[in-house]
């Protein structure tokens, strides 16, 4: 604690980031030819088939997040603790009633939104938000809730609030929650937790921050963890050494994937193997915010360190990947089986082959907005949220031409 590090509002992920410095970084991204990533991209998407449009749908005030429930309503998450249950067939939106208070602050407010994998049977719902300590309320940290999603009357509301998980320790910062959950075909809840800009938790088993945590769908903890003697914490973690990690999905394969936001420099995307440990804040393809006035010790590279797993892809320029999902439809038959991330300072969508080795980028779609996040809608078709209120559509849809 009290390391300053990127603390000071020039971390890409910020809301609060300055319009300026993301477009510059955009703009770098899209012109230098230093990146390899990134000159490769942009040839690549010169050949590719552009079968799609985007049409404006809807805006919604500061989304982070959404997911689509069995009949195509989707659930949107905003940051400053509401969220929407908006029908796509009359672009109606309706607040749902009996969200928590959470601490709008920072990066941190209301987070992700996933249906539990049997929600038909049984209403559950899961989110992720900041909230403030009760007793020490200058202390934050994520939780993870389930609630029965009540549709049955006009007003839809959560019910049968459960609490099922919390950020440990809390800090004083309002960076870097990281939240994202997602369940695997197994019914294991999955939930990214970011090490709150303060470097040092992503290594220490007492703390949860900075780890890929894996619990089954109530919160308790799953016996086939990979760290059963380092603690009652320990046993909830599946890997470590996380800076802020706010893409999470599993492949055709069901293997996992983890798309990181790096410091300046050194965006990373992950494939995710049981116990490892990924190497923040020892190692990392970029530098602090700051450069040398930065008080942190300068980041190894993974090279130096292969203990540490290395990144499958990593970026510099970055992209400032807030999403990830993999394609599943035929709608696109380009992007099957695909990784498909939603870029902010690189105001793109980011598509990757994680079957070829190397990894590769092989399109970006130029969006003209920061893409806070990106979901595949049964139809095939791709759901697209803008970040903040800077688009008067900030919903968007992605469909055949
Ligand atoms: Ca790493």
């Amino acid at each position: 604690m009290g390391l300053s590090g990127c603390k000071t509002g020039k971390d890409k992920e910020a809301s609060t980031a300055s319009t300026a410095s993301t477009a510059s970084t955009a703009s770098t991204a899209s012109t230098a030819s230093t990146a390899s990533t990134a000159s490769t991209a942009s040839t690549a998407s010169t050949g590719l088939i552009r079968n799609f449009k985007v049409n404006n749908i809807a805006s919604f005030d500061n989304p982070w997040a959404m997911v689509e429930l069995p009949d195509q309503r989707l659930l949107i998450t905003e940051k400053d603790g509401k969220l929407q249950l908006f029908n796509p067939r009359d672009n109606k939106k309706r607040p749902v009633l009996g969200v928590p208070k959470v601490k709008n602050e920072g990066q941190g407010g209301l987070g992700d939104i996933q249906l539990h994998p049997n929600f038909i049977q049984n209403q559950w719902v899961y989110l992720s938000y900041a909230e403030s300590d009760p007793e020490f309320p200058h202390l934050l940290g994520a939780v993870v809730i389930r609630a029965k999603l009540d549709l049955l009357n006009n007003n839809p509301r959560l019910v049968d609030i459960q609490k099922i998980w919390t950020q440990v320790p809390k800090f004083t910062g309002s960076g870097h929650y990281s939240h994202r959950i997602i369940f695997d075909r197994d019914g294991k809840l999955w939930i990214s937790s970011g090490e709150r800009q303060e470097f040092t938790p992503a290594q220490d088993m007492n703390s949860n921050a900075g780890k890929i945590i894996r619990l089954n769908d109530d919160g308790t903890l799953p016996t086939d963890n990979p760290f059963q003697t380092q603690g009652e914490i320990a046993k909830q973690i599946w890997t470590l050494g996380h800076r802020n990690v706010l893409g999470l999905a599993f492949d055709y394969r069901q293997q996992l994937w983890a798309a990181e936001m790096g410091p300046q420099g050194g965006d990373e995307l992950n494939l995710i193997v049981k116990s490892a440990n990924y190497g923040y804040p020892i190692v990392s393809e970029g530098v602090h915010y700051g450069g040398s006035s930065n008080t942190q010790p300068d980041f190894l590279r993974h090279a130096d360190r292969p203990e540490f797993r290395a990144p499958e892809l990593s970026w510099t320029p970055v992209i400032s990947p807030a999403s990830l999902i993999f394609y599943k439809g035929s709608v696109f038959p380009q992007w099957k089986n695909k990784a498909i991330l939603a870029g902010l300072s690189s105001r793109s969508i980011v598509i990757v082959d994680t079957e070829t080795r190397p990894v590769r980028e092989i399109q970006r779609i130029p969006m003209n907005s920061r893409i806070r996040a990106v979901i595949e809608s049964k139809d095939g078709t791709l759901w697209v949220l803008k970040d903040k209120n800077l688009s008067p559509f900030n919903l968007v849809k992605i469909v055949p031409k």
